[in-house]
């Protein structure tokens, strides 16, 4: 373990939201259990455990409601954090889920007025992620589903959706501001089905935009994992289509309620392919932890919950290289025959080759008898997240 760097520096790019560490234990069932920290405090308290950046909701920074000159104060502050502790906003998002007015969804609510009130709330809150140097805003379509399905007509939803974020595409085009979208998918919770439930389902759509280049994706751990995918394969295919603009990290049990848990502390296997397949592609953007300290927790346990989060990255990034650097491995994965899969097979349609093809014989009960040896390679993955 020695020579495993665990402890974060700027250069690991690793983000924390507002909401997050920032949470105040509250749940469906229970009040509160901890005191809320303010933007300024969390900024500090970032800075000491090591991570790089902050994101926010307009709503945690600004609360609704909140006086012209209080917001002021508010951001004053903020930024004298930010400047004072060299922590960068790394991403910016806009709560749609909170005020009862779209308990029928943002986007996609059959009033047409709250679909106005949302797009109006998106635009202000682009407006405040500018204002302090956001790269990515994040929509999370929260309440963008149904518990009836007869209530809305999904491809009427979709269009809704569809409309929202072209218009929005439009207002940062027009405004010059620098920044791209990231759309983050979720299969249900709150609502009983979500609209572009997966990876799949957003990447999808996003091809169906007017300019699919401003617009990617911010995955969850949590949310494939509760709609029972690996995410390490979501994410994959993401990074092969160019889509994975932001990241959010954490874990999850399969088929439970979203739980946010620390990254690192349950699904193992898949965690250790994906931070393995982040190096390898060379992921650039914010390594975002989205989870929560567990309510039990306050004071320096919320902060050791970070630092935990972070080193459970790291570790996970060493072990992923010594198991690249392990011959047993190389060995193992020549007899699986895991880079004779990034060989052509056959190249480009021609009707030569097509002939040629057609003529070839192949034995296939010869090909039949071949082993992959599947069973050494996953023990050794195995064998390097215990450390033997
Ligand atoms: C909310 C949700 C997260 C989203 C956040 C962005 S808010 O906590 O559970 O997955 O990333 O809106
Ligand atoms: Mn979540
Ligand atoms: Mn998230």
């Amino acid at each position: 373990m020695n020579d495993i760097r665990l402890t974060p520096t700027r250069e690991d790019k690793f983000a924390f939201g507002l909401w997050t560490i920032g949470h105040i234990g509250r749940d469906p069932f229970g009040d509160p259990t901890r005191e809320p920290i303010s933007p300024s405090d969390f900024v500090n308290g970032l800075d000491e455990v090591g991570a790089w950046g902050v994101s926010f909701h307009d709503d945690d920074l600004l609360p609704p409601g909140t006086s012209a000159s209080e917001r002021e104060n508010i951001k004053k502050s903020f930024r004298k954090a930010l400047d004072d502790t060299g922590i960068v906003v790394s991403m910016a998002t806009t709560n749609l889920f909170t005020m009862p007015c779209f308990k029928d969804g943002a986007f996609t609510s059959n009033d047409p007025q709250v679909r106005k009130f949302a797009i109006q709330k998106v635009m202000n809150s682009i407006d405040v992620g500018a204002e302090f140097g956001a790269p990515t805003i994040v929509f999370w379509g929260g309440r963008e589903g149904v518990e009836a399905a007869g209530s809305k007509y999904p491809l009427d939803a979709l269009e809704r959706y569809r409309e929202a974020m072209n218009f929005l595409v439009g207002y940062v085009k027009d405004q010059g501001y620098r920044m791209k979208f990231a759309m983050e998918p979720k299969p249900n919770e709150p609502r009983g089905d979500t609209f572009l439930p997966t990876i799949g389902h957003t990447m999808a759509f996003i091809e169906t935009l007017d300019d699919p280049s401003m617009v990617g994706l911010n995955p969850e751990v949590a949310h494939e994992t509760m709609a029972g995918l690996s995410f390490y394969q979501g994410v994959a295919q993401a990074i092969w289509q160019k889509k994975l603009f932001h990241i959010d990290l954490n874990d999850q049990k399969i088929g439970r309620y979203d739980q946010d848990l620390r990254f690192g502390s349950e699904g193992i296997k898949d965690d250790f392919f994906l931070v393995r397949l982040l190096e390898r592609t060379g992921y650039s953007g914010p390594k975002h932890f989205d989870s929560r300290p567990y309510r039990s927790e306050h004071g320096e346990g919320v902060w050791e919950f970070a630092r935990n989060s972070m080193r459970n990255y790291l570790a996970f990034a060493a072990k992923a290289k010594a198991y690249d650097n392990d011959p047993k491995v190389k060995e193992a994965e020549s007899l699986a025959g895991v880079d004779a899969l990034a060989n052509e097979t056959i190249g480009k349609y021609s009707k030569a080759l097509a002939e040629k093809l057609k003529a070839e014989n192949f034995d296939y009960e010869q090909l039949a008898k071949r082993n992959y040896f599947n069973e050494r390679l996953d023990q050794l993955a195995i064998d390097h997240i215990f450390g033997l």
